[in-house]
C-alpha cells in the first residue's frame, strides 16, 4: 500500500489542491463551520443568499466590508506559501472555495476561484464588474445604471461560474494527486471534486485537524493544521518527485 503510494507520488505530473476556509484560518480569517466560524454566530440564509441580499442589502454589505478589511490586512501563511513553492517542481493547480485571494498573494499562478472573490463587485442588473480594495462611502453601493452592486461571490442557491467549474472538473479528472486542505467538504458542488479525482485513480490526501465526511475515503489523512502539514508535505513531495 505505502509502496504504491510512494511510487504514485514520485511519478506525479500534476498535483491539484482543493482548499477551503481552514487554510486561511492561520492567517487570522475565520472559517464558517469551525470553532468561532461565521455560521456559529450568523444564519447563512440571512447573509449568503440573494434573497437575504434583497431583504437587507446594507447588512450583507456590512458583513462583506468587515471581512474585506480583515482579508486585506491578512498575510498568506506557511500553508499558502508551501503550495506556491511546489509550482517550481511540478504542475500545480489550486481549486479554492476561498474568496480571499491569499493563494495568489502567496505566489500561486494557477488558481481557480470556485466561489468568486471579495475584491470583485458586480451589478445586480447590468454587466458591470470591477475590482475594489477601498471602502465604500455608502452601503449598498450603486452602479452607474442606478441598480445595486453586490460582491462577486457565489451564494447558496447560485450556480458556480460555468467556465471555472468546467475547468475545475477537468483538472480534478486529470490529476495524479489531490490534496484537500482546510475544507469541511459539506458544500456542493465543490465537495464532488475528490470523487472526480478518485475516478482518475489519483491519490487523495486530506489535511484537516478534524475528521470530515470524506476522511475515510482518503489514502492519507493528516489530522493537523495546514500551516503545519503543508510545508512538510511539500518538502517530502519535492524530494520524492522525479524532477
Ligand atoms: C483547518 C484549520 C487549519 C480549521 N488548517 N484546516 C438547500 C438550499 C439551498 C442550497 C442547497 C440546499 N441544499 C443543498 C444546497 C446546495 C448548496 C450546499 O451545498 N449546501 C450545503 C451547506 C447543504 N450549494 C450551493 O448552493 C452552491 N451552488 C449550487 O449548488 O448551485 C447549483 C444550483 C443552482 C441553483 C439552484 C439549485 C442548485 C453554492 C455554494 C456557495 C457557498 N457560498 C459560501 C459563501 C459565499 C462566499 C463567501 O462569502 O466566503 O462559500 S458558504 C461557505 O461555505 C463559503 C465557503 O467557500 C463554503 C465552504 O466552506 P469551507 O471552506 O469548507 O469552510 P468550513 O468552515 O465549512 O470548513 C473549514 C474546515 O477547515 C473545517 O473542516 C475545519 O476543521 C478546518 N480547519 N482550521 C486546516 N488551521
Ligand atoms: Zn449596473
Amino acid at each position: 500500500m505505502f509502496k504504491d503510494l510512494e511510487n504514485k507520488l514520485k511519478n506525479a505530473e500534476k498535483i491539484v489542491f482543493v482548499t477551503g476556509a481552514g487554510i486561511s484560518q492561520e492567517s487570522g480569517i475565520p472559517t464558517f463551520r469551525g470553532k468561532d466560524g461565521y455560521w456559529r454566530k450568523h444564519d447563512p440564509m440571512k447573509l449568503a443568499t440573494i434573497d437575504a441580499f434583497y431583504e437587507d442589502p446594507k447588512l450583507v454589505w456590512e458583513w462583506y466590508e468587515d471581512r474585506r478589511k480583515n482579508i486585506l490586512a491578512a498575510q498568506p501563511n506557511p500553508g499558502h506559501k508551501a503550495i506556491a513553492e511546489l509550482e517550481k517542481y511540478v504542475k500545480v493547480v489550486v481549486l479554492t472555495q476561498n474568496i480571499d485571494g491569499l493563494h495568489q498573494r502567496a505566489g500561486s499562478t494557477n488558481v481557480l476561484e470556485l466561489h468568486g472573490s471579495i475584491i470583485r463587485i458586480k451589478c445586480t442588473v447590468c454587466d458591470f464588474k470591477d475590482e475594489v480594495t477601498s471602502t465604500f462611502e455608502r452601503l449598498p453601493p450603486i452602479c452607474k445604471c442606478g441598480e445595486m452592486l453586490r460582491p462577486d461571490v457565489v451564494w447558496f442557491g447560485e450556480g458556480l461560474p460555468q467556465d471555472v467549474w468546467g475547468e475545475a472538473i477537468n483538472h480534478a479528472n486529470s490529476c495524479d494527486v489531490m490534496i484537500i486542505a482546510g475544507t469541511s467538504l459539506v458544500v456542493s458542488p465543490a465537495n464532488s471534486l475528490p470523487m472526480y479525482a478518485r475516478q482518475n485513480n489519483s491519490i487523495l490526501i486530506e489535511v484537516n485537524p478534524e475528521p470530515t465526511v470524506m476522511t475515510s475515503d482518503m489514502d492519507l489523512s493528516l489530522q493537523t493544521t495546514s500551516a503545519n502539514a503543508l510545508p512538510q508535505l511539500v518538502s517530502i513531495l519535492k524530494s520524492d518527485l522525479n524532477v
